[in-house]
């Protein structure tokens, strides 16, 4: 890896090259004191410091090279610290192979648009006359000309930014494809992103026209009028269209918290009726934090827990709670769940709470189970009973039964449904009880499915 190379702007270069307002103080507002060479020398840097690491200009990236990942991701625009949040943030995630890219959580910043318009107009309002130019009337024309050209920029390349870095939905893994659709609607999505490329043409559209007009102007009043007339232009198109800007906010903010999973790596997903303890058991083996609480669906997406086994990096997720409908009736959450185990190599852990304490009685619990078990039949599966704490005599009582080995409904009793699963893994979060044979048998399991995946 070649060395990395240092900031020109964010260290003491700065106040050599710049002007005497690039004080400390400056580098750590906005700064939008820079010359357009040192923003250059700034985006320069950020291409030399992630190529030294071999790595690809990815979405956000570009929105930062680009100037478009709005007044904040913006290179001039960044603090030292945020750039190197921003840059790690892409070196830490790189494109797996076969792996979920995470696309749609590095979807590019957007800038609320009051804001975007109102920075775009300071900065192009600031360009001054071209004082080579003798004759005033020229001079005015050509600042005019120039100051709409800026406009339209400064607006255009941040919304060809979003619509270039916010991914196509057809490129997208099968799962981040149903992510999406499920947490903002597809069609939602793709009519939000071309209404902002019908934005960046009018945009175009009014820019041209008013840069034109300005270089044909008979005199400096006219040019400084049409400039004028430009701006306030500008400014109604763009705030008309704004509605579908606010729109790709809220999208953004959506997706960004999704979860980035990657199917290179050895998955568990534990899956259950709700309120039966899966995110406790999450909780309990990995590094993952999902809420915990007495009511259904209190996880409502897909989580994400790691935990290290030998060194290797082991991820589990925690999904919504399944009842037991019909998939027409089952909910946004529900379908999160069964496309999880659709489009991901995963390996299951069925909780099941035999208490009924969840809401879920026996009987559903098991047709839940059996219909997975059916759908997912080639998945490597293991049985876990939750809340063991509280069936300590039904273990006992299922134990007898067991080797009495006569049939039995599962569904009589938690007695007669722990006999019917003597290979399920018992456990509680409460007292630890079966935890660390439960993570034998999940590091088994994962191994297994390693060894289906290669083959
Ligand atoms: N006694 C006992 N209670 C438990 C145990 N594990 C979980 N619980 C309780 O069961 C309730 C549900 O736990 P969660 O982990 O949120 O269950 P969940 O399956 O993730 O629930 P949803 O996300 O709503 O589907 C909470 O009140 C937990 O405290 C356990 O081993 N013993
Ligand atoms: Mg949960």
């Amino acid at each position: 890896m070649k060395p990395t190379p240092t900031l020109p702007g964010f260290g003491k270069r700065l106040h050599v090259q710049g002007p005497a307002l690039l004080g400390r103080h400056a580098i750590l507002k906005p700064l939008r004191f820079l010359s357009t060479a040192l923003l250059n020398q700034r985006r320069a840097f950020i291409r030399s410091w992630h190529s030294c690491r071999g790595g690809a200009i990815t979405p956000r990236l570009r929105a930062v090279l680009d100037g478009s990942g709005g007044a904040d991701a913006a290179v001039g625009y960044m603090t030292p610290g945020r750039f190197e949040a921003v840059a790690r943030d892409t070196e830490a995630a790189p494109p797996s192979p076969q792996g979920v890219a995470g696309a749609l959580q590095r979807v590019p910043m957007v800038a609320p648009p009051d804001e975007h318009i109102n920075s775009a107009i300071k900065r192009a309002s600031r360009i001054g006359r071209n004082k080579r130019i003798k004759n005033l009337a020229a001079q005015a024309k050509n600042r005019a000309a120039r100051q709409m050209d800026a406009l339209m920029k400064a607006v255009a390349v941040p919304l060809n930014g979003y619509v270039k870095g916010f991914p196509n939905p057809q490129k997208l893994h099968p799962f981040e494809a149903a992510l999406l659709d499920l947490t903002v609607k597809e069609e939602h999505y793709a009519r939000v992103l071309g209404k902002v490329n019908s934005l960046r043409k009018s945009v175009l559209e009014v820019g041209r026209s008013y840069a034109s007009r300005a270089s044909s102007a008979s005199s400096k009043r006219e040019a400084e009028d049409i400039a004028e007339e430009g701006f306030d232009t500008m400014k109604r198109v763009y705030l008309r269209g704004s509605k579908s800007i606010e729109d790709l906010v809220g999208i953004a903010q959506k997706l960004r918290p999704l979860p980035m999973l990657d199917t290179a790596i050895p998955t568990l997903a534990l899956v259950g009726a709700p309120n039966v303890g899966k995110s406790s058991l999450v909780q309990a083996i990995s590094s993952g934090r999902p809420e915990v609480c007495n009511y259904p669906f209190t996880t409502r997406s897909i989580k994400l827990g790691h935990f290290l086994v030998d060194g290797r990096r082991h991820q589990l997720t925690d999904t919504p709670g399944l009842l037991n409908r019909n998939d027409a009736d089952r909910n946004t959450m529900e379908m999160l769940t069964l496309s999880a185990l659709q489009h991901l190599p995963t390996s299951v852990v069925f909780v099941l709470d035999l208490t009924e304490d969840c809401g879920t009685s026996l009987a559903d619990q098991w047709r839940i189970r059996q219909e997975m078990k059916g759908r997912f039949e080639n998945k490597i599966w293991l049985d876990v009973l939750s809340k063991a704490d509280l069936l300590e005599d039904e273990f006992a009582e299922g134990d007898k039964m067991t080797q009495e080995a006569t049939s039995r409904d599962p569904c009589a009793g938690a007695a007669q449904m722990a006999s019917c699963l003597p290979d399920a893994f018992r456990i509680s979060t409460v007292s630890g009880r079966g935890i660390a044979e439960m993570k034998k048998g999940i590091v088994s399991a994962l191994s297994r499915q390693e060894q289906q995946q290669e083959a």
